[in-house]
């Protein structure tokens, strides 16, 4: 799936903007205007632009309309709408007829409209359905309470909804280019750039321009190599982007890419030939006002903030990020573990330990539909140098190994990069660590157990990690550790909660692992203070933040970038 671009033969419009937005029933169809409607901005999460309760809350379908100006476009071209992401079920009406539909709140949904239905003026409708059960990603439970539905989630962030990301109308030819494919492998002073391009056009030229827009290789075929003589390879810090150009007889598109090489050797991470070690964070898609709105300033501020901490990566927790934050590191030379929205799977055995639920066979397939789409969609990022493919699953129940084989071996089938599972269970219970290439350990002693008690925390790391290493013999990465703590809340001597105890936590955490030679990273939970459902141990979000949800640094995060500076 290629991002809508514009150039001599493509247009993009932005509908982004203000929309008119009611909540619907169960069996609504957008046959008429849309009734008692109010005003709504897009991209945006609704809950909390809104003072109503009832909408903030709201449990099933809600639906988005605007009324579109269409320009007159060449009767040999395809008229095409992509919504980046909307939550989580999506169907689009046009004129009141349907076009299509999508489930995956985190993933993008790309439409051809049909050329009998292109009109001057178009009612254009989205229908979204929030509800998680267990043919979604993330999975969830309906409940009823009181006669009213009620979401059940098994994760910690808020169910936030709505259309999330740009809505983007575009044009492209017939016969258009409809996937690029590059993958880079270097040798010495030499680049070898393959690529595949999928089109049923004529290929005219397919040509690799450096960041001067220098011709710097070319071929006429439709899959080939191009090689390319002293690249500047893309790095940590330096993301240095070529973009590959083809040309067909009625098409162009034109793919940024970088050169570079992940792999992983004897237990450590390499990026060109070189050992890295992972610094930064798991994150979230979560602001004030907008909630899990994509919008580029807020955008540039993290990313920025993660090279003012000295941070070298994130993992995008727990569902695939904006593109817009993808290209970003590209262009920042900033390391991304891609995740996908499975966050809290259970396998229904009879330990029911965690909680309850029933993942099945209609799940898992849902979970290999959104692993494709995403290869699909950021398979050319170099910033992405690895996938998760899980979060905190109850892996050591029976069913969690016939189920994690399918999908690992399918995600091989559409990515070389390494492949990482999140786990929170022991290494002596674990069924399915042995499949993946990395191994990330969620961590909370001296928080979830042993809360306060902050001298068990290097004896506890040790022992748990040694023995991850000792059953599995794979590279570990500690993917979570961090304590709540209220901005501006101090004690000496420290006590939970306060930020002194954040800085004392987070430093303990460094040093029981620092002389783990197996261990290829650390990122600290979390980026920043995020929503959440409403609970006794969750104050107004989980603020585990070394940011506050505003993005104003705690106390930690001046400690911790001091710890990185030289890392
Ligand atoms: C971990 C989860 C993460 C939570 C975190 C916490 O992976 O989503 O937010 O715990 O409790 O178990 O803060």
């Amino acid at each position: 799936m290629l991002y809508p671009i514009q150039n001599q033969k493509r247009l993009t419009m932005s509908l982004n903007g203000i929309w008119n937005f009611s909540i619907v029933d169960e069996y609504y169809e957008p046959r008429f205007l849309l009734k008692d409607s109010i005003l709504m901005a897009v991209p945006s999460s609704y809950n909390d632009l809104v003072v109503d309760k009832a909408v903030a809350n709201h449990v099933g379908l809600v639906c988005y309309e605007k009324i579109i100006e269409v320009p007159k476009i060449i009767s040999n071209e395809e008229l095409r709408i992509r919504i980046g992401a909307a939550t989580h079920k999506t169907s689009v009406y046009i004129n009141g007829v349907k076009i299509g539909d999508h489930n995956g709140g985190f993933l993008p949904i790309d439409l051809m409209i049909p050329f009998e239905m292109i009109d001057d003026t178009l009612r254009l409708s989205i229908v979204l359905d929030n509800r998680l059960d267990y043919e979604t990603l993330p999975i969830g439970q309906i409940g009823v309470k009181n006669g009213l539905e009620k979401q059940i989630i098994y994760y910690d962030f808020a169910n936030l909804s709505g259309i999330h990301r740009d809505v983007i109308l575009y044009t492209r030819p017939k016969n258009p280019i409809e996937d690029i494919y590059i993958t880079t492998k270097i040798e010495d002073d030499l680049a070898y750039v393959s690529y595949q391009v999928f089109t049923e056009g004529k290929i005219k030229l397919v040509s690799i321009k450096d960041m001067n827009q220098q011709v710097v290789g070319f071929s006429s075929d439709q899959d080939g190599m191009i090689v390319v003589h002293k690249p500047h390879l893309w790095d940590i810090g330096y993301g240095y982007l070529y973009t590959l150009e083809v040309v067909t007889e009625s098409d162009m598109y034109q793919e940024r890419f970088g050169i570079r090489e992940i792999e992983i050797k004897n237990n450590q991470l390499f990026l060109n030939k070189k050992k890295i070690y992972l610094k930064g964070f798991g994150m979230h898609e979560d602001h004030l006002i907008i909630g899990k709105g994509a919008n580029s300033a807020f955008h540039i501020k993290d990313m920025n903030l993660l090279n003012w901490i000295c941070a070298n990566s994130f993992r995008t927790s727990h569902y695939p990020y904006a593109e817009e934050i993808y290209d970003l590191a590209d262009q920042m030379g900033i390391l991304i573990i891609n995740e996908i929205p499975a966050v809290g799977l259970n396998f229904w055995s009879e330990e029911k330990v965690f909680v309850p639920g029933k993942v099945d066979e209609r799940t898992k397939k849902v979970h290999m539909n959104q692993l494709t789409e995403l290869v699909q969609r950021d398979k050319n990022h170099p910033s992405v140098i690895m996938y998760s493919l899980a979060n905190e699953a109850n892996t050591h129940e029976e069913g969690a190994y016939s189920y994690f084989k399918d999908v690992f071996s399918h995600m091989r089938t559409l990515t070389n990069l390494p492949l990482m599972i999140v786990e929170w269970v022991n290494a002596e219970v674990n069924r399915v660590a042995s499949l993946a290439d990395v191994i990330g350990l969620n961590r909370y002693f001296s928080w979830y157990s042993e809360f306060g008690e902050l001298d068990v925390i290097e004896e506890r790391i040790k022992n748990d990690f040694q023995s991850y290493y000792d059953k599995f013999k794979k590279p570990i990465m500690l993917t979570e550790f961090g304590a709540d703590t209220i901005a501006g809340l101090h004690a000496l001597p420290s006590v939970p909660f306060s930020e002194e105890f954040q800085v004392e936590f987070l430093a303990l955490y460094q040093q029981a692992i620092s002389n783990l030679d197996y261990v290829i990273g650390e990122h600290v939970w979390n980026f920043a203070d995020f929503m959440t459902k409403q609970g006794l141990t969750r104050f107004n979000g989980n603020k585990k933040g070394v940011f506050s949800r505003d993005r104003q640094p705690k106390m930690v995060a001046h400690f911790l970038r001091e710890s990185w500076k030289n890392k």
